[in-house]
């Protein structure tokens, strides 16, 4: 596949291909609708529909999106090793999962050739089509995580976005069409997880639950989100795809940990999602509306689980060591399928693919505000803007 090994050429075409209303490069019209079909002949001739819904899409988050960029830090949350990737094409990459993770499944549903680059790894021309940043263990706060080792908080993975814009500048050669091209792309943002699952219920290795009540703590981390968010607009972001907390509670390494106390899952973090989704969901609201050109959704993970239809959802796919993560040396079950966890923290491929679904194309309204990630890519900002 060449989808990110392009010609210079075919890739500038591929890059003005999602800038041809652009009135400065209206001249060219012409001669890239050439360079366009002389491309998709040289790269899919047995395909017939490859174009991708957007030019590009960039991905933050933790180890729900991680595709190998905790490869090479110093830390206890990797996953680069079997049985992880079992179900993977390219085996074990670093992705948390027996197969591909929900990111994954958005970007083949936005119709990409290939799986978004990992930043550590990313070189050259791969960032034209987006960069994936997540990094296992990590936070909205910088310490979240740390009791792991070393990971890529999302200020930080704000910071490694700010590098790849200046290299599309370097590609594109011109900040005003860079803008522009940046302002088509899908964005996705997965945080807040870890912040408490590796922090505020770490009391023996963080403060935090000592110095904030559960709704304080909450308060801050989505002062600082909100933040966040508005740095990624800043850096060209349009297209906002926010997901909202899971059931933290009920993954098996919190059962295990904290036990239950009768109920099925932890109540207690159950509760901080809940608390975090319900300051989320309004954030987005103000976001809208302080930034009229954007176009931010909520995804609501917590309320999608609560539908589904799989066998297990108690205990994981793979035999797990005391971290959690799965132990090399034992083959996993062979029916992952009916498994909504793969180990005692990660979904399964089959349980991302019915997130990615329900997030990419939502049967009804109650999961996805103000709509799904079909319609924000075809969201026209020109429209929200002049409102
Ligand atoms: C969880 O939230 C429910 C509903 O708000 C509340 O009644 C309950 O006391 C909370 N439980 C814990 C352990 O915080
Ligand atoms: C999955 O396979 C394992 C091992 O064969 C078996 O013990 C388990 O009952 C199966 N689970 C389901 C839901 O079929
Ligand atoms: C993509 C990009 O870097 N755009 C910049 C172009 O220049 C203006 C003004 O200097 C900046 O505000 C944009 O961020």
């Amino acid at each position: 596949m060449c989808g990110q090994k392009l010609p210079i050429r075919a890739l500038l075409s591929s890059i003005k291909m999602h800038l041809l209303f652009s009135p400065e490069i209206k001249l060219w019209w012409v001669l890239l609708v050439l360079f366009a079909v002389v491309s998709k002949q040289q790269c899919y001739p047995d395909n017939g529909n490859t174009e991708s819904q957007v030019p590009c899409y960039f991905i933050f988050g933790d180890s729900l999106a991680d595709s190998g960029n905790n490869n090479h830090l110093q830390t206890l949350a990797k996953a680069n090793y079997s049985p992880y990737g079992i179900d993977f094409p390219d085996g074990p990459t670093g992705r948390f999962c027996n197969g591909r993770t929900i990111v994954d499944i958005i970007a083949e549903k936005l119709g990409f050739e290939n799986f978004i680059p990992p930043f550590a790894t990313a070189t050259g021309t791969d960032i034209v089509s987006g960069v994936n940043y997540a990094s296992g263990s990590a936070g909205i706060r910088d310490e979240t995580g740390q009791q792991q080792g070393q990971r890529i908080p999302f200020n930080k993975q704000l910071r490694n976005h700010q590098i790849t814009v200046s290299r599309l500048i370097d590609i594109i050669g011109n900040n005003e069409s860079t803008s522009l091209y940046l302002s088509k792309c899908l964005y996705s943002v997965g945080m807040g997880s870890n912040d408490y699952i590796n922090n505020y219920f770490l009391p023996q290795y963080y403060p935090t639950s000592h110095e904030y009540t559960l709704e304080q703590f909450t308060g801050l981390l989505l002062e600082e989100y909100k933040q966040q968010l508005r740095t990624l607009y800043e850096y060209g972001a349009r297209k906002i795809a926010v997901f909202g907390l899971g059931q933290i509670g009920c993954t098996p390494d919190a059962v295990h940990t904290y036990g239950t106390h009768g109920s099925a899952c932890v109540v207690i973090m159950n509760n901080a999602s809940q608390l975090f989704n319900s300051r989320l969901k309004p954030a987005v609201d103000q976001l809208n509306n302080d930034l009229t050109d954007a176009k931010f959704i909520y995804i609501d993970f917590y309320g999608i689980a609560g539908d589904n239809g799989f066998k297990v959802d108690n205990i994981g796919c793979c035999q797990v060591e005391e971290g959690g993560l799965c132990n090399p040396n034992i083959p996993p079950c062979p029916n992952r399928t009916e498994y909504v966890f793969w180990d005692s923290f990660h979904p399964t491929e089959a349980y991302n693919v019915f997130l990615a679904e329900r997030s990419f194309s939502a049967s009804n309204d109650f999961y996805v505000y103000p709509f799904d990630i079909r319609n924000l890519v075809s969201f026209n900002q020109g429209a929200a803007a002049s409102k």
